[in-house]
């Protein structure tokens, strides 16, 4: 019998992207696709691959004969669903942050480590967050070759990051600055969307992201950490099997709709070249390589955007660091960093159950 899928958050950002990615597979292997939400939004109808499907409430009975759920909820909602999805008999393939450094709860990108699906003492696995996962395609496939020592990064995260409210803080801070002469004085940026009753006092980010870069994402922790920084490192030691692995991060949110960047900067136990580098990310189906300097062609969020592939560009051997490569990656926060990986966990379920 083919198996049953429930795609839990159904209504929510990632969850009509996680339908639109199904929508998109030229064949899916699921017998039966359930649509699960909040009572809010039961009873909502959503066309799935042509068959218009009713969304069910969020329930105990909801999982019965579902042989895999996944979640894309918030981290509390996750926390006290997937266990009972999990009791259920379903494998609950799970987005939020709420497991993922569990030591019994896999963190999985399938190209980089599938073998761990099988391994799910607590029938859970966790799907990374997008900021890692942008960059794990591209360090998953050099490690392999090259071994790799230390990570330093910088983030350039886009506003969807942090849901549908932060998306439309960004247009609306556009909205009131477009044909304004700001950010020609301090201040003036913050002076101009007050007067626009747009305090930053009301914005999800802690500072103006129009015409600006803002040094934080996520909450605070120990020594002036963020939570954002401290996922990049302890996520990157967990999927790539590195618990030993030196990680400095720096996360920055900039006005980007949609889709994250990293600067990389990968330190490996032996030389990589950038000819040998360009071949690993073109044999990676997942990686698209847009790196021709002298022509000017590398990858940015505007042309990324909607896309599943991880792009790879600006690879450059680093000048005062052995064994070093510098370069930069862009990678769909809603596609590949949430809702397509955790999909992608899912069929490869699907192939083994
Ligand atoms: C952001 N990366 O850009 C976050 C959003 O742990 O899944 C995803 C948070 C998470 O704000």
């Amino acid at each position: 019998m083919s198996p049953v899928l429930a795609l839990v958050g159904a209504t929510g950002a990632v969850g009509t992207v996680m339908i639109d990615i199904i929508n998109g597979r030229p064949s899916v292997p699921w017998g039966e696709i359930r649509l699960i939400a909040s009572p809010r939004s039961a009873g909502k109808k959503i066309t799935v691959r042509g068959e218009e499907l009713t969304v069910v409430a969020l329930s105990p009975e909801a999982f019965d004969g579902v042989d895999v759920a996944m979640f894309d909820v918030p981290d509390e909602v996750s926390a006290e669903w997937a266990p009972i999805a999990a009791a259920r008999g379903a494998v609950a393939v799970d987005n939020s942050g709420a497991f993922r450094m569990d030591p019994e709860v896999p963190l999985v990108v399938p190209e980089v480590n599938a073998d761990q699906i099988s391994v799910r003492p607590k029938g859970i696995i966790a799907n990374p967050n997008c900021t890692t996962l942008s960059m794990m395609a591209a360090l998953g496939a050099l490690h392999r070759e090259f071994g790799l020592r230390e990570l330093v990064v910088a983030s350039y995260q886009a506003a969807s990051g942090g849901g549908q409210a932060a998306i439309d803080r960004l247009y609306g801070e556009l909205e009131a600055l477009a044909g304004k002469e700001v950010g020609v004085r301090a201040g003036d940026v913050r002076e101009a969307l007050e007067a626009a009753n747009l305090p930053v006092s009301d914005s999800p980010f802690p500072a103006p992201l129009a015409l600006n870069v803002v040094p934080w994402a996520g909450s605070l922790k120990d020594d002036g950490w963020t939570s954002e920084e401290l996922k990049v490192r302890n996520e990157s030691r967990k999927i790539l099997g590195i618990p030993d692995l030196k990680v400095s991060a720096t996360c920055v949110r900039v006005p980007v709709v949609t889709t994250h960047s990293l600067a990389v900067h990968a330190t490996f136990a032996r030389e990589v070249t950038v000819e040998q580098a360009h071949k690993i990310f073109e044999a990676q189906p997942s990686i698209v390589l847009v790196d021709d300097p002298a022509a000017k062609k590398f990858p940015t969020p505007a042309d990324v955007v909607g896309e599943d592939p991880t792009y790879v560009g600006r690879v450059r051997q680093a000048l005062d660091f052995p064994n070093t490569l510098d370069f930069f990656v862009c990678g769909d926060n809603l596609r590949k960093g949430a809702a397509l990986n955790t999909y992608e966990i899912a069929e490869e379920l699907a192939n083994r159950l």
